[in-house]
């Protein structure tokens, strides 16, 4: 048993945040990664996870408090067992599947205790940015939840989804009364049993094998950003009505320029590839249809277009998916966005992202063409309203009127909030985006 002191881990660029919310008191019993504080900093809301199991024996912050990397908040007294288990140094990368969309991730593996009184490495778990750009109410926007450790327990022990729960405390904070009432609709019909069901009979659960039954199996944890980003994935899979509209452009003046321009890049520190080009021609067709550069209000009667030009880039990591967000890409040359996306990527793979870097995406591109694949259907980045997913790009042969000729084409997909953008609207976007890729001239028109 031993009793550890819990410090606000590295919080990025942010200094003196509020505390907007203490999600454990003394005498709760938590789980690593549990959520113990909320924080809001002007830019970003994010989560304090627990690095250790264990119960709670002190809280020494309060609602209001502000606090910085290394505030001490709280003690947790941590079992033997756990104390020597518990913290979860970084999961070890596993190296990515490189050919696989969804490269598998090796779960953080808890050292196994050799002694009981193994004295536990401080864990720094990073805080879990929960909501981009300004304060918002996550819960309006269907992005995270909030509620303390006890009330998750009582949720999961009565299978409900708390995603679907409303709370009344502070700032929408889910209350055991609010899932109990919850529950009480749910049995008397009057609220759909599964999420994201909105009328119907609901998503049926898929149902559990022992798969065990037909040969060996092994069990990960999933990672913590993957558990974060899944559940993104699964809000936006189940709120956005998606649209995919399948397109593909002519890149090879494009890549010709591009080889051209290798040497002197190269001289400015940067490696060129199609993506920044590919951002460039989004920017100007954002431009040119503002509902793809939107959000839509939280009921839905509403679009709120964006006058920046904030361009998400999907980043495969060993530990999950992470999203940094380029700043400002209409004022910035294709040698600058190349710094910036290598920057950023980097701290991706480092996993050194602040909440800052991943705050205030206007729209997402995902682009899988440095690995393979011909199209795919990428998932709306939500409250964004749209998605480009970049496939690998081949030679073709292309009738010019007359012959084939042989030309590079670059496949790619725009999925988009039907709700947001029209049909014959998302084909213009996907053709306008394809024309300023074949002709870069275009582009400074
Ligand atoms: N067609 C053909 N070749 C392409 C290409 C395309 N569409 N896109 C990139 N390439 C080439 C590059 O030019 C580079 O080749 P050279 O070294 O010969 O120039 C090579 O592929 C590798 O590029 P890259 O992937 O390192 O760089 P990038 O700028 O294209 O992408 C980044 C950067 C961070 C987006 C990428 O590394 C990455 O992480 N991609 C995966 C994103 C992902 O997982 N998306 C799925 C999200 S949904 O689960």
């Amino acid at each position: 048993m031993s009793v550890e002191q819990i410090k606000i881990p590295d919080i990025g660029d942010f200094d003196s945040v509020d505390v907007i919310e203490v999600l454990v008191s003394e005498g709760d019993v938590v789980a690593v990664d549990d959520s113990l504080l909320t924080l809001e900093s002007d830019k970003a809301t994010m989560e304090i996870p627990s690095p250790f199991s264990g119960k709670v024996t002190k809280v020494s912050v309060s609602v209001g408090d502000k606090v910085s990397e290394g505030t001490y908040v709280l003690d947790i007294e941590v079992s033997g067992e756990a104390a020597a288990s518990a913290p979860v140094a970084e999961s070890k990368p596993a190296p990515a599947d490189k050919t696989s969309e969804k490269a598998p991730e090796k779960a953080a593996e808890p050292t196994p205790a050799p002694a009981p009184k193994a004295e536990p490495a401080p864990a720094q778990p990073s805080p879990v940015a929960i909501a981009n750009a300004k304060p918002v109410n996550t819960q309006e926007m269907g992005a995270a939840y909030h509620a303390s450790p006890s009330v998750r327990a009582f949720a999961r022990k009565l299978g409900a989804e708390l995603s679907q729960v409303s709370g009344s405390g502070p700032k929408g904070r889910i209350m055991q009364t609010d899932v109990e009432a919850f529950i009480k609709s749910v049995m008397q019909g009057s609220a759909p049993a599964s999420a994201g069901a909105t009328g119907g009979a609901g998503i049926p659960p898929v149902s559990f094998i022992d798969f065990s039954q037909f040969g060996e199996t092994e069990t990960e944890e999933l990672g913590r950003i993957k558990k974060i980003s899944g559940k993104f994935l699964h809000t936006s899979w189940l709120n956005v009505p998606h649209v995919t509209q399948f397109d593909e452009c002519d890149i090879t003046e494009m890549d010709q320029f591009r080889k051209d321009m290798k040497a002197t890049a190269e001289k400015q520190g940067v490696k060129l590839t199609p993506l920044v080009f590919v951002m460039k021609a989004v920017v100007k067709a954002l431009q040119d249809y503002p509902s793809f550069n939107a959000s839509l209000s939280p009921d839905g009667q509403s679009i709120i277009k964006k006058k920046y030009y904030n361009i998400g880039i999907a980043v495969d990591t060993p530990n999950g998916l992470v999203v940094p967000v380029v700043k400002d890409v209409d004022k910035k040359g294709i040698y600058d966005l190349s710094r910036d996306l290598m920057a950023l990527s980097a701290k991706a793979r480092d996993g050194k992202l602040s909440p800052a870097d991943m705050s205030g995406g206007c729209f997402t591109i995902s682009s899988l063409g440095g690995i393979g694949g011909t199209q795919f259907t990428p998932i709306v980045n939500a409250p964004e309203v749209a998605i480009m997913g970049l496939s690998k790009a081949k030679m073709q042969p292309v009738w010019n009127g007359k012959e084939f000729e042989p030309r590079l084409m670059m496949p790619f997909s725009v999925s988009y909030d039907h709700r947001a953008v029209d049909g014959a609207e998302g084909v213009r976007f996907t053709t306008t985006v394809s024309q300023y890729l074949s002709d870069l001239r275009q582009l400074i028109m």
